[in-house]
């Protein structure tokens, strides 16, 4: 489209949201106020669980960056940086602390407010229901995610969040990266509340999730059936991109393909076709272990996201041979990270070629690097962030050629995180847009020099999709 003003032709740019994501648990702190009940994470650590040898002690999200008494403050910045979209997440336990019927009504007035907050900086909502935070209540009484009668509680839950919050919010991610949680809390239980239960748990933890999900997409329709029209629904998972090791070997080439279809019809094909992909139940181990769905679970299923959620943070490559190649760009401090921007456009490209829908960049993001340094204390807070600057100007670059030459639908772009945060087993990881000092305590903010370029990037390339401004004056001093 184009528009004439005073003589000059400006082409109109592509709408695209963009912004920054977070979790409660990561950022929050306030674990025990205001009628918070406690979460299995809460338990976790203070069973002194999953710490790294060497770390400061006991890291925990007990304080965390103070996010609950500091937010009107931290979400200043969106206003300031001009984003346009931000995520986060709703802490299950502060709305129903003991996981059965009683709301604890200071919970749902705290995200309302923290709601009205965003908005008022003119950045539109996506609220996830749940980033791991289960209450440990509801693992005390029946396993948490390992028994069906989760399913009826978070029903209730998510209820209660679309009667509250349903007025101002249009873009709903129910559960972050179910397979994560499954795997990490109750398969590998290497996360809270580390449970052992092995592949037949972690499967069977995942499929309840699928089904859940469905249920939840089935009550917004049915219940809030006007509203519903304009919500859209998501679950965001993370999916690596693969690399064939050698691109003109057509050997290599399937195999790449097939095993981005085994996590792809692991993760994203029930919500859009109602049954896990064909790779999926072709691989040896996961063919395994995936349970069938039956009739009528694929037929509540089917069509329940309108946006694939793709967080993307690390890629590999596959061979038929087994040979590997090696595709960092860059050094990071997660071991299991491999930092490959050109990953993020032919992953884009790969998701449309099987789904044809529009996709949103629901987390990506850099934790920095720890190369010499001498302490878990010394880790790279650095506001000069270089490494990150490469990694977002990379990124943003393979962002826009999908964009803009591929013509992939990518309707939002949400880096992770807005601030520093307790990255589940330490503080030791910076994934944050914002510097939060959390080595001497103050926990003071001071935004990265990467985000502030990001910020000039969105703003000279893309336009606001969402059609807010900010009510309030800029970031504070
Ligand atoms: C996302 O998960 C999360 O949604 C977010 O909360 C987190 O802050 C962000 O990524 C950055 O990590 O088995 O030792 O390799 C990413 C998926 C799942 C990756 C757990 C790391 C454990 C590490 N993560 N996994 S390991």
């Amino acid at each position: 489209a184009l528009t004439l003003l005073a003589g000059t032709v400006v082409a109109a740019k592509t709408q695209l949201g963009w912004g920054f994501g977070g979790s409660a648990y990561q950022i929050e702190g306030a674990w025990n106020e205001d009628g918070k009940g406690v979460s299995v994470y809460d338990k976790w650590f203070h069973d002194g669980n999953g710490l790294i040898p060497g770390d400061r002690n006991n890291p925990n999200g007990d304080v965390a960056a103070d996010h609950y008494h500091r937010y009107k403050d931290d979400l200043k910045h969106l206003s300031q940086l001009k984003a346009t979209a931000y995520r986060f997440s709703i802490s299950w336990p502060r709305i129903l602390p003991n996981c059965n019927g009683t709301v604890n009504e200071a919970g749902v007035k705290f995200y309302s407010d923290y709601i009205d907050e965003i908005i008022k900086n003119g950045a539109e909502p996506y609220l996830t229901m749940f980033h791991w935070d289960t209450p440990q209540a509801c693992q005390d009484r029946y396993g948490g995610w390992q028994s069906d009668l989760i399913v009826e509680d978070f029903l209730n839950y998510a209820d209660i969040l679309f009667q509250n919050y349903g007025d101002r919010i249009k873009y709903w991610l129910p559960l972050n990266e179910p397979e994560a949680n499954c795997q990490f809390g109750w398969g590998v239980g290497m996360f809270a509340p580390g449970i052992k239960g092995g592949d037949p748990v972690h499967f069977e933890c995942f499929h309840r999730s699928h089904l859940l999900h469905a249920r939840i997409v089935q009550l917004a329709r049915s219940k809030y059936a006007d509203k519903a029209k304009n919500w859209k629904f998501g679950m965001p998972s993370i999916i690596s991109w693969i690399e064939p090791a050698d691109p003109t070997s057509k050997a290599d080439v399937d195999q790449a393909n097939f095993e981005l279809g085994k996590y792809a019809g692991w993760f994203f094909d029930p919500t859009v076709f109602g049954d896990y992909g064909a790779e999926t139940k072709a691989d040896t181990w996961m063919g395994k272990y995936v349970p069938k769905f039956s009739v009528s679970d694929a037929s509540i299923l089917k069509g329940t996201v309108d946006f694939i959620g793709l967080n993307y943070y690390s890629a590999s490559s596959a061979s038929a041979s087994g040979k590997q190649v090696n595709l960092a760009t860059q050094p990071t401090s997660e071991p299991w990270q491999t930092v490959y921007p050109a990953g993020l456009r032919k992953i884009i490209n790969w998701l449309y070629k099987r789904y044809s829908m529009d996709i949103i960049v629901t987390e990506i993001g850099y934790p920095g690097v720890n190369e010499n340094v001498t302490t878990l204390d010394d880790i790279v807070g650095g506001v000069n962030d270089g490494w990150r600057h490469k990694f977002w100007e990379e990124h943003l670059t393979n962002l826009t050629a999908a964009v803009e030459e591929d013509k992939m639908p990518v309707k939002a772009f949400l880096a992770w995180a807005l601030m520093d945060n307790f990255e589940w087993i330490s503080y030791w990881y910076r994934f944050g847009c914002i510097a939060v000092d959390f080595n001497n305590g103050t926990l003071a903010r001071t935004v990265k020099n990467s985000t502030v370029w990001m910020s000039n990037y969105f703003n000279t390339h893309y336009d606001n999709p969402y059609g807010r401004t900010p009510q309030v004056d800029g970031a504070p001093a």
